[in-house]
């Protein structure tokens, strides 16, 4: 192969590694009065409906009951994903489902429920397993408790496997998203009404992108 030759071949080589370019997108949640909100969930998608990310969300999760608590307060998975429920409280727990946000108030929205008996010392915990494959599991569930009606926890499930929680500095980053345009979309529990989606652009030169909800996220007890 001559010199030249040699060159015009490269040069389609760096052409076609642009073309596979993937490129980071950080999404900065905040609240109504400007403060970073964490555990608000972010879903990108971008135009680009072949690209995969390199390290996919997890086909299956653990919700501990503990202390009169679901922790985690908000997991994020794939549709189809199995969730699990381990009760490792003393007492027992009767786990509900129902739609979040408004769909919630909807008495015909009848979700999943798990009856798990409190845990025995020295023995293991009692558990139960929910697959997210039924209609209506896209998107936000809320999890609350028969018995104890001040427990909540939440679940998302996403179509997009770019989906993430903000940190405790209200951010989400997505480090190789394909370049182009994506959609993103934030969901926070206490949002009731959706904040509109964003149209970005991922390039080469890192984007930060900031949602801002419009309501104040009550706080944790913790
Ligand atoms: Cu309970």
């Amino acid at each position: 192969m001559n010199a030249r030759l040699h060159a015009i071949s490269f040069a389609a080589l760096l052409m076609l590694s642009a073309a596979a370019q993937a490129g980071t997108l950080v999404v900065s949640v905040l609240d109504k009065e400007g403060k970073p909100v964490q555990d608000a969930v972010v879903v990108a998608t971008p135009a680009n409906k072949n690209a995969r990310p390199k390290n996919p969300l997890p086909p299956q999760a653990t919700i501990s009951q503990e202390k009169m608590q679901f922790i985690p307060a908000v997991t994020v998975l794939p549709v189809g994903a199995k969730l699990q429920f381990v009760n490792n409280d003393p007492w027992d727990h009767h786990v509900r489902s129902s739609p979040a946000g408004m769909g919630q108030f909807n008495a015909a929205n009848a979700g999943f429920e798990l009856r798990l008996e409190g845990k025995t010392e020295g023995k293991p915990a009692k558990s139960g397993e929910v697959t997210l494959d039924k209609a209506g599991a896209l998107g936000a569930t809320l999890l609350g408790c028969f018995i104890h009606g001040s427990m909540r926890g939440y679940i998302y499930a996403s179509e997009s496997p770019w989906a993430g929680k903000t940190s405790d500095q209200g951010i989400a980053t997505f480090e190789d998203l394909p370049e182009g345009t994506a959609q993103v979309k934030v969901w926070q529990a206490d949002q009731l009404i959706d904040i509109a989606p964003q149209q970005v652009t991922v390039g080469t030169v890192q984007a930060k992108n900031v949602m801002q909800l419009t309501v104040v996220p009550r706080r944790r007890r913790s």
